[in-house]
């Protein structure tokens, strides 16, 4: 095993819609999360996101548990509809406000902050030029990034794009990043996102030139079902599919020749500009920051097989056939969480070493957690055992890719505290620190420390070296 490098930043995540809540506070507009009761794909019987775990009115005494865990780092999201008002780009200087607050206090315990520009909550007014469908989305994406890097940059360091953009294009719906009106196809707007990304980037380094700024992509390793060439031959497509053109296009910034095949293959067709060409090409990454949850497993699907699901209603990992290339199938080696995401410590491991071996760049985890229905014990204490299990797990298992060779920077799993699931509600618990509430029952919110909360503190104060 190899040491953790000395300035390792250890910390947690958050995302903005699922922890602030106050959606009508603070002159904050509304964003497509906070209709989630109107879209039809929202499970009944479990809470959304209007008051989530109140981090807009707990923001001190959630840093300063960070702070008590020693955390060298946190990553976070700005809300876009908190910071911009309306399409025209007028600026709320109450949002701008909250976050500057919030920058400044974890400057104050001397944790990084690292911020996601975009994470799901595609403010509502975006609709009137047409949603992510618009070619013109980019362009709102990059004044809005603007303000951002105007406002934080002499104090933020680390920046990243899109969280998750792979995912917009599989589990859309179901997160409920794409509008049920959406008349474009997935593949159109995840160019579109792309090119907003792409524009970010370019962006960054014009103001910032001495900040850094990455993707977020979720990226797992995929695994053929068998020794079979064909199942073999439907990972290959499921690792361009799934990974690939994702990192493709922002780190070598072009789609490649896999993916124009796939295209015709599925009888689709993207729009893409000569300008959105040459602004691809020269817009690459200082770092890839990546969420892993889960490994995917595939077998080969024959033209025959059922039909086309890619538009998937499962999860990140399971649910999709595409005929003539594969579907995913269970794992049978490997446990799965209450919620039946698979674990899979190792395939962190050769995850990590895949990524780093085809681009070369550092890597920084932004997610990685388990999801889990916490137990509040009559004396108010969390034994979340199994999440310390799946930590150490992890935790090893990337310090065993460092061993390999693989250049990293962070860890930053989620969640730092409880916040509410894209669409399992708050009982789908991640944090460190439990949030006192049920689905309905708002009770007082109350911050109380898990078990896992002091184990990490130990890990942190060690630099991993326990593990
Ligand atoms: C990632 C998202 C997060 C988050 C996490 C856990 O895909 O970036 O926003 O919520 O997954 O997923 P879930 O909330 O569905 O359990």
């Amino acid at each position: 095993m190899k040491k953790f490098p000395k300035n390792f930043l250890w910390g947690a995540s958050s995302s903005a819609y699922q922890f602030e809540g106050a959606i009508n506070e603070g002159g904050k507009v509304p964003s497509i999360m906070d209709k989630f009761d109107e879209r039809k794909s929202y499970p009944k019987g479990i809470t959304g996101f209007k008051v989530a775990s109140d981090h807009y009115n707990h923001w001190k005494e959630d840093v300063a548990l960070m702070a008590e865990m020693g955390f060298k780092s946190y990553r976070f999201s700005i809300s876009w509809p908190r910071i911009i008002k309306n399409i025209k780009g007028d600026i709320n200087p109450e949002g701008i406000k909250f976050y500057r607050d919030l920058i400044d206090e974890l400057i104050k315990y001397n944790i990084e902050p690292i911020v996601t520009i975009f994470h799901f909550d595609t403010p509502s007014f975006i609709e009137e030029i047409g949603g992510l469908d618009s070619s013109e989305f980019s362009n709102i994406f990059e004044l809005y990034s603007k303000v951002l890097f105007e406002n934080y940059g002499s104090k933020v360091n680390y920046w990243l794009t899109i969280n998750e953009l792979n995912m917009f294009a599989f589990v859309g719906q179901i997160i409920g990043v794409i509008s049920e009106k959406s008349k474009s196809t997935k593949w159109q707007i995840m160019h579109n996102l792309n090119v907003a990304q792409a524009k970010a980037i370019r962006l960054c380094k014009k103001m910032l030139p001495n900040a850094k700024i990455g993707p977020a992509p979720n990226i797992s390793s995929v695994y053929a079902n068998s020794n079979k060439p064909q199942d073999h031959l439907a990972k290959l497509n499921f690792d361009q599919m799934r990974n690939w053109i994702f990192l493709d296009i922002v780190c070598r910034g072009e789609y490649g020749t896999w993916f124009k095949n796939f295209l015709k293959l599925i009888n689709e067709e993207i729009i893409i500009t000569n300008e959105e060409k040459e602004i691809l090409k020269n817009s690459k990454p200082d770092f890839i920051a990546f969420n892993y949850y889960s490994t995917m497993t595939v077998e080969y699907a024959s033209s025959k097989d059922s039909k086309n699901s890619l538009n998937n209603l499962g999860d990140q990992q399971s649910g999709f056939i595409i005929p003539g290339i594969g579907k995913t199938v269970k794992n049978k080696n490997l446990e799965a969480t209450q919620f039946g995401w698979e674990i899979d410590s190792i395939g962190f491991r050769n995850t990590l070493r895949e990524v780093y071996d085809r681009y070369q760049l550092p890597i920084m985890i932004t997610e990685n957690g388990i999801g889990a229905r916490d137990v509040l014990t009559d004396d108010k204490k969390i034994h979340d055992d199994y999440r310390i299990e799946y930590y150490q797990k992890h935790i090893r298992a990337m310090s065993e890719a460092i061993a390999d060779g693989v250049e990293m920077i962070g860890y930053m799993p989620w969640s730092a505290i409880d916040l509410v699931s894209t669409h399992e509600g708050i009982s789908k618990r991640y944090g460190f620190v439990y949030v006192n509430r049920d689905e309905f029952d708002e009770k007082d919110m109350r911050r109380i420390r898990k078990d896992s909360f002091f184990w990490y503190k130990d890990l942190i104060e060690k630099n991993g070296e326990n593990i």
